[in-house]
């Protein structure tokens, strides 16, 4: 099987490339994409180093999974590309996830919506696929009838370049902040991605519609608050979630031990909960704190940690690549 990855030289194609290797994932050969910047580029895979090649319409013969995160106007650009040549697409960008016929898929939480695709599978938003994790079980078991989320959002989410920017601010040699629209370092800026009409940004709009979506529940109250603070890796989230029926703590506790993909991390009495630097590099989506809301009935607090690059964005994109070898819904073509 060839598989493309498009931005690889990127926080996220970085994070693919290790998570690909880590893995075992059966690709005969990787072809590494990315802007005419990094053409020429080596990066090392496996035993040997790969060459990056210049993103064009033409890079995706032969290819049968191609894997996307350079932004939704490359992924607009190319994605049809890539599929027009035979590949699936498995896309982290924001460009197709609530178009219909693109099924935006976690695969804890909603496998089964990957069997509509036309081409092209969307990776949902880092902070969502946490959250999402977290909900899916309890939903299952009470019914959620509103969620109230609050982000602490990491700058890796918003790319490698952000990360040096925290970096020099960090280290006392701060240019004017430019990734950031204000200094990230030793504040919290309640601005992820652009402001909508209304007050919300596009990042807390993300988070409602990308929710119902993958919930498939198209009218679930969700309010989200998205705040970026300054940690270089791993998103947390302060969740309230009231329930059509009475959960207590211990049963959520308990419906989260067994849930895939989650780990329960929650021991007051040792200091134990999830904490984004514990969390950075590892698969799990951490939740703890989780206690009841004595402001109201049938509502509990959770405290919600993973790694954004991994789980929010090159984990899931590739157990979603894992899923549809396993479905048989990727017919791999033969390497030419
Ligand atoms: P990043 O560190 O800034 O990397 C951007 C990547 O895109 C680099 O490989 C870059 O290549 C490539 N690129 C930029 N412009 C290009 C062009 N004109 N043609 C071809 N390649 C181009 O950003 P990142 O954090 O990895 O994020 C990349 C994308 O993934 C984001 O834009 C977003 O769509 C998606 N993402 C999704 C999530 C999620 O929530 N699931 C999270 C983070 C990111 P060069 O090195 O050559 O510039
Ligand atoms: N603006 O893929 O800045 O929708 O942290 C993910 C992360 C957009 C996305 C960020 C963003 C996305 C960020």
């Amino acid at each position: 099987m060839r598989v493309a990855v498009a931005g690889a030289t990127g926080a996220v194609g970085r994070e693919m490339l290790r998570i690909l290797e880590e893995r075992n994932f059966p690709a005969d050969e990787v072809v590494l994409l990315a802007s005419e910047r990094s053409a020429g580029r080596k990066i090392p895979f496996r035993d040997s180093e790969l060459t990056v090649s210049r993103l064009t319409k033409d890079a995706f013969c032969g290819v049968d999974l191609a894997l996307f995160s350079c932004g939704a106007s490359r992924s607009i650009e190319f994605a049809p590309a890539a599929v027009k040549s035979g590949a699936v697409v498995v896309d982290n960008s924001s460009a197709f996830r609530m178009d219909e016929g693109v099924p935006l898929v976690v695969p804890e939480v909603n496998p089964d919506a990957m069997a509509a695709h036309q081409g092209i599978i969307a990776n949902p938003n880092c902070s969502t696929i946490q959250l999402v994790v977290a909900l899916k079980p309890l939903h299952d078991a009470a019914r959620i009838r509103r969620v109230v989320v609050s982000t602490y959002q990491a700058v890796s989410g918003a790319g490698q370049a952000a990360v040096d920017e925290m970096q020099a601010q960090v280290e006392g040699d701060a240019p004017a902040p430019e990734k950031m629209p204000h200094e990230i370092a030793f504040n919290c800026l309640p601005h992820i991605d652009v402001f909508l009409e209304g007050g919300h940004t596009k990042e807390e709009k993300k988070m409602v519609d990308e929710t119902r979506k993958i919930m498939g529940e198209p009218h679930l109250a969700v309010s989200a608050t998205c705040v970026r603070v300054p940690v270089y890796n791993a998103h947390s989230e302060s969740v309230n979630v009231e329930f059509e029926e009475s959960v207590s703590p211990e049963e959520a506790r308990a419906l989260l031990a067994n849930a895939p993909g989650v780990e329960v991390v929650d021991d007051v009495e040792s200091f134990s909960y999830p904490m984004p630097k514990d969390a950075d590099g590892e698969d799990p989506v951490y939740v703890g704190r989780i206690r009841r809301d004595d402001s109201r009935e049938n509502t509990l607090n959770l405290w919600v940690v993973a790694d954004n690059l991994r789980k929010g964005a090159a984990l899931n994109a590739v157990q979603i690549a894992e899923a549809l070898i396993e479905k048989g819904m990727l017919r791999a073509a033969p390497v030419k």
